[in-house]
């Protein structure tokens, strides 16, 4: 490790001049962007990212132009690499090598260069990852109206797909953008309306956050540091419903459906909602990642009987099936994907991957001891209330109350977390 780091300091840069002959994506990267997308962080580089270099090596038209609404990491990591970098393949059966993605040609930052972006002709489709609070607020939405507002109308405008892990996303980020365009100008709102596809979508790729000893690793392998190296598990799926006017997206895999209510279900409530679960119950366990959280012997069968609770309601197609295989991915050991980066901002992830499935069970007439489980952990986390003597590591969160959840689930909560705080673990174990 230390002879790792040593040498991070001594190879040059990885940036177009850099660039090996043999890593050298081959396709033009000088063209204008077909892609726009907004929040270039860790996931997007890993999927979209990834979708968008196999295009590019299939002769289609990919290029991506990604912005950061508000941080200038990306454009730091990113911008003096001439928007290369690399991603490595995280898997028990051994490591990938760090690969060379082209697709993102270059990256900006702020409000009017996402306009600007959104406006351009050559945008045909428009991408977001804002995380699930970003649609609680009106940036993005507030940034997609301007820019399609300065768009030439008599060329078609771009389709615009969230990728974000909400129920819904094209929906709910239609609404918020006619919300704000109607408040600009109804005649845009209007065109909007008429004119502006939303589909709705689901990915899955588990992205941890990259690290030090990450990018020490990357540069020891590739010979050239990349400050906007992304590690990722083998995994990655895109699901998205089939609109007018999409890149031929289905030759680089994406699937293509004309009804995504099941696959929004069987992601949200058997893996993401498994994963929160994880993440807390962890943490009480004393376990820093979820491969960890999920081998470990009082959390696994409390895990495992909530993927039951969930299985008994969600009838989607190869759900068992699914459910067998995010559990395996879960405990892939070299992500390193830790408790607290899948614990963070619950109050927002949790109303998509647990309310639903409180809710479907209670109309069925069955307990939703084990959710109520779920949400007093993270309450206890976000509030730091010790459980049995142990306070939960900080998690990140903007707010510490639930909203949407019933006032019968909210006394379930408040029941399930005095039983937490008396019997810590124990509570867990006894649930399972
Ligand atoms: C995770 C997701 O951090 C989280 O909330 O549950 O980011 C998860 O890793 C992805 O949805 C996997 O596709």
């Amino acid at each position: 490790v230390t002879h790792d780091v040593a040498d991070t300091t001594t190879h040059p840069r990885l940036c177009t001049a850099t660039l090996r002959v043999a890593d050298t994506p081959p396709y033009e990267r000088g063209g204008p962007a077909a892609i726009v997308h907004l929040g270039v962080g860790a996931f997007a580089r890993a999927h979209l990212g990834g979708y968008a270099d196999t295009l590019l090596r299939g002769g289609h038209d990919a290029l991506i132009r990604g912005v950061s609404l508000r941080s200038p990491a990306a454009q730091r990591q990113l911008g003096p690499q001439d928007g290369l970098y690399t991603v490595t393949e995280c898997e028990p059966s051994g490591d990938g090598a760090p690969r060379v993605h082209g697709a993102i040609a270059s990256v900006g930052t702020g409000s009017a260069a996402a306009a600007e972006a959104i406006a351009a002709p050559s945008t045909t489709m428009v991408t977001l990852t804002v995380t699930e609070k970003g649609y609680a607020v009106d940036e993005a939405p507030a940034v997609l109206a301007a820019g399609l507002a300065a768009r030439d109308r008599s060329v078609l405008p771009p389709v615009i797909a969230s990728l974000d892990n909400l129920a819904d996303n094209g929906v709910l980020l239609r609404r918020r953008v006619l919300d704000v365009a109607g408040r600009i100008d109804t005649a845009l709102a209007r065109w909007i309306e008429h004119e502006v596809r939303f589909p709705c979508s689901v990915v899955d790729r588990m992205v941890p956050a990259t690290t030090t000893a990450d990018l020490d690793l990357v540069a020891a392998r590739l010979g050239r540091r990349d400050d906007a190296a992304v590690i990722a598990e083998h995994h990655s799926s895109w699901t998205l419903e089939r609109v007018p006017g999409l890149l031929p997206l289905h030759a680089a895999g994406v699937e293509l459906v004309d009804d995504i209510g099941p696959h929004q279900r069987r992601k949200l409530w058997l893996l993401n909602l498994p994963h929160s679960a994880l993440a807390y119950a962890g943490l009480l366990a004393g376990c820093d990642t979820i491969a960890q959280a999920a081998e470990h012997p009082d959390v696994e069968p409390f895990v495992a009987a909530l993927v039951e609770d969930v299985l008994e309601v969600c009838d989607v197609p190869d759900a068992r099936a699914f459910a067998g295989d995010t559990l395996r991915r879960f405990r892939n050991p070299t992500l390193g994907h830790t408790c607290v980066q899948v614990g963070a901002d619950g109050s927002q992830k949790l109303p998509q991957r647990l309310l639903p499935v409180v809710e479907a069970r209670r109309e069925r007439g069955l307990d939703v001891g084990r959710g109520a489980l779920v949400a007093a952990l993270w309450s206890a986390a976000v509030n730091e209330v010790p459980l049995a003597g142990r306070t939960l590591p900080m998690v990140q969160d903007p707010t510490t109350t639930l909203v949407d959840a019933s006032p019968e689930f909210d006394a379930r909560v408040a029941s399930a977390r005095r039983d937490l705080e008396r019997r810590g673990l124990a509570a867990l174990v006894a649930a399972s």
